[in-house]
C-alpha cells in the first residue's frame, strides 16, 4: 500500500504498512482499485452527456464511491468489494446505453477495460498491483498536481453527497466530477492544465457547498446562537459524532419521549444551533472534543454511540459492541443502520446501558454564527471596525489533528489581542472552543461559524464585509489561519484559492503530497505560508 492523502501521514511522507488513521493494507488497495473503476466510469459518464444521456443515479453513485475513499470514512473491505462490482456493473451497463445511442467512449483508459477478479483475495492483489497513486504520472511534480486534484475531487465529492442527502443537487455539479476524475487518467497533462483542473474543482465546491448549505438551513432552519452544555445530564444517553444533520434529525425523532438524551461529538457541534433540531427537549449537549480524542472520550461513554459520516476512528474493543454505523461508515463487525433508517437497535442498546449516574457540569461554550446571523448584526460589525474598536479579524479554522504542533491554534486565539475578532470553523476549534476570550461592545470575540462546509458561510461573511467597505476580500483587516487534515480541507482551500485569496497560513504541516516545485508554484499564486513556530511570532507579521 502507499497512502500520503492525509496530514497524520506515517512520518510524514506516506504510510506503506499499516494507516497511522487504523487503515488496512487490504482496505488501502481497495480503495486504490475502486477509485480506478469509478474513474472508468466517469468516462462513460461524461461520454454518455455528450449523447444526451444523464443518469443522476449514476452521477451520485460516483460520489459515494470517491466520499468511501477519503480519509476515516469505510475500513470494511467487504463493502469495497461491493462498491468495486457495483461500479464496474453501472459502467458496463451505462456503456451499452451510450452505444445505443450513437455515442462511441472511445479513451485508452486501463480504468475502462478493467474487470474485476472473482473474490476478494483476487481485488486486493489486483489493488497492490496498480500501485495508483506512484502510477498516476511519472513526472514527480505532475503526480503531486494529480494528487491535489484527486484529494480535492473526495472532499468535492463529500460536500456533494451530504447535499444530495438533504434533496440538494445540481447536475452541473455532477458533470464537473465525473468530467474531473475523468481528465485524471490522462498522461498528456501539464503543469498549466492540472492547475486549471485544481481552480475547477475549488470553483464547484462552494457550489456544493452552497446547496449543501440551502439543504441544512432549507431543512433545519438558520443557525441562531445557541449556548450548548459541555456536561451530562443523568439518564440514558446516546451519541452522535460525524457530519450528518439528518441521521441526527432523525435519530431525534425517533428517541422522542424514551428517557434518551442525545450528545453531540466532534463535527456535530453546530448542530444545536438549528432550529429545527434545537426544538427537541431531549437533544441535550456537547460530550468530549473532536474526533482524535474519539476512542478516549467514547471509552468513557455510557450509553450508545452512533457513527455518521465522517470523521471516524477505529472503535476500541471495549465500547464496539455500543457503536452503530449509518451512510458510507463501515468498520468490520460494527452493527450498520441501513438506508431505512430505522435507528431501533442504537436505542435499544442504549436503553440497556447505564447512561450517566449523574448529572456533570463543565460549563458551556456558544455556537450558531452562521452567515444570517453574523449578517444580522452587520450594521454593529461595521461601526465597531470604522470606531476603531475592531482591528482586525481573523478565519482560524480547519481541522485538528493528534500532532502536538496543533498548539499553535490554541495560543493564536488566546493571544490574539482584545480588539481583534475571531471566527472559527470545522474541527479545529474544539482546541479553543472553550476559550473564554470575551466580547466587543456585545458581540463575541469568538464566534463558531459551524461545520468544515459552513466555509461557505465564511465566504459569504468575508464577502459582505468586502462589499460594506468597497475592496476586495484580500484587502480586508482579515486573515487567515487555516488547519488541515484530509481531503475535505484540501478541497477547501482550492475553494479559497478559486476565489484569488491571497496570504492563507496553513499548518501544521504542508501536505506530503505536494513536492518543493509545485509549492513554488502555489507560493507564487497565492502567497500560501506555512504558520511560523509560534503564533506570536505569526501575530506581530500579521498586524505590523
Ligand atoms: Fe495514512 Fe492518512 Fe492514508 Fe490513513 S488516510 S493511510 S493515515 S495517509
Ligand atoms: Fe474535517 Fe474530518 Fe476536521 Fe469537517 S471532515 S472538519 S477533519
Amino acid at each position: 500500500m502507499f497512502c500520503n492523502q492525509c496530514e497524520q501521514t506515517a512520518k510524514g511522507t506516506g504510510c506503506d504498512k499499516i494507516g497511522v488513521c487504523g487503515k488496512s493494507e487490504d482496505v488501502a488497495v481497495l480503495q486504490d482499485l475502486l477509485t480506478h473503476a469509478t474513474q472508468g466510469l466517469a468516462i462513460v459518464a461524461v461520454e454518455g452527456r455528450k449523447q444526451g444521456i444523464v443518469d443522476n443515479g449514476v452521477d451520485r453513485f460516483i460520489c459515494e464511491a470517491t466520499f468511501a475513499c477519503l480519509t476515516n470514512v469505510d475500513f470494511d473491505p467487504a463493502r469495497f468489494d461491493a462498491w468495486i462490482r457495483k461500479t464496474v456493473q453501472l459502467r458496463n451497463d451505462l456503456k451499452a446505453r451510450v452505444e445505443a445511442a450513437g455515442g462511441r467512449v472511445t479513451s485508452d483508459a486501463a480504468a475502462l477495460s478493467f474487470i474485476p477478479a472473482p473474490d476478494l483475495a483476487g481485488l486486493e492483489a489486483q489493488g497492490a498491483e496498480l500501485d495508483f497513486i506512484n502510477n498516476l504520472d511519472d513526472n514527480e511534480d505532475l503526480r503531486s498536481l494529480k494528487q491535489i486534484a484527486l484529494y480535492g475531487i473526495r472532499g468535492l465529492a463529500a460536500y456533494t453527497d451530504h447535499a444530495a442527502i438533504l434533496g440538494q443537487s445540481d447536475d452541473e455539479v455532477f458533470a464537473a466530477v465525473n468530467e474531473l476524475l475523468a481528465v485524471l487518467t490522462r498522461k498528456d497533462l501539464g503543469v498549466d492544465d492540472l492547475v486549471a483542473a485544481a481552480m475547477k474543482i475549488g470553483e464547484v465546491n462552494i457550489r456544493a457547498m452552497q446547496l449543501l448549505d440551502a439543504g441544512n438551513t432549507g431543512t433545519y432552519g438558520h443557525p441562531v446562537p445557541t449556548p450548548v452544555p459541555l456536561g451530562a445530564k443523568a439518564g440514558k444517553a446516546i451519541l452522535v459524532t460525524g457530519h450528518d444533520l439528518k441521521d441526527l434529525g432523525l435519530l431525534l425523532e425517533q428517541t422522542q419521549g424514551k428517557g434518551i438524551n442525545i450528545y453531540t461529538h466532534g463535527e456535530m457541534l453546530p448542530c444545536h444551533a438549528y432550529p429545527e433540531l434545537k426544538k427537541y427537549d431531549h437533544f441535550h449537549g456537547h460530550y468530549g472534543t473532536a474526533w482524535q480524542n474519539q476512542q478516549k472520550e467514547m471509552d468513557a461513554f455510557p450509553g450508545s454511540i452512533l457513527f455518521t459520516t465522517n470523521c471516524i476512528q477505529k472503535p476500541r474493543d471495549t465500547y464496539k459492541d455500543n457503536v452503530f454505523t449509518t451512510g458510507l461508515v463501515g468498520w468490520p463487525d460494527v452493527s450498520h443502520i441501513g438506508d431505512d433508517k430505522d435507528f431501533t437497535p442504537v436505542i435499544e442498546r442504549a436503553l440497556a446501558l447505564p447512561g450517566f449516574a449523574a448529572d456533570e457540569d463543565k460549563g458551556e461554550v456558544l455556537t450558531g454564527f452562521g452567515r444570517n446571523t453574523v449578517m444580522g448584526v452587520a450594521d454593529k460589525v461595521i461601526e465597531g471596525v470604522k470606531a476603531g474598536a475592531i482591528k482586525h479579524f481573523f478565519l482560524v479554522g480547519g481541522c485538528d489533528g493528534a500532532k502536538p504542533g496543533r498548539n499553535y491554534y490554541t495560543d493564536f486565539v488566546e493571544q490574539a489581542p482584545a480588539d481583534t475578532v475571531i471566527l472559527t470553523l470545522a474541527c479545529g476549534k474544539f482546541r479553543f472552543f472553550d476559550k473564554k476570550i470575551g466580547d466587543i461592545g456585545g458581540i463575541p470575540r469568538l464566534l463558531d461559524v459551524g461545520q468544515c462546509n459552513d466555509a461557505y458561510s465564511a465566504i459569504q461573511i468575508a464577502s459582505a464585509l468586502a462589499e460594506a467597505f468597497d475592496c476586495g476580500v484580500n484587502d480586508l483587516p482579515l486573515s487567515m489561519i487555516l488547519s488541515w487534515y484530509e481531503q475535505k480541507a484540501c478541497v477547501i482551500l482550492l475553494s479559497l484559492f478559486s476565489l484569488g485569496i491571497q496570504d492563507i497560513r496553513l499548518g501544521p504541516s504542508l501536505p506530503a503530497f505536494i513536492t518543493p516545485n509545485v509549492l513554488n508554484v502555489l507560493v507564487e499564486n497565492f502567497a500560501i505560508k506555512p504558520i511560523a513556530e509560534t503564533a506570536q511570532e505569526d501575530l506581530q507579521t500579521i498586524l505590523a
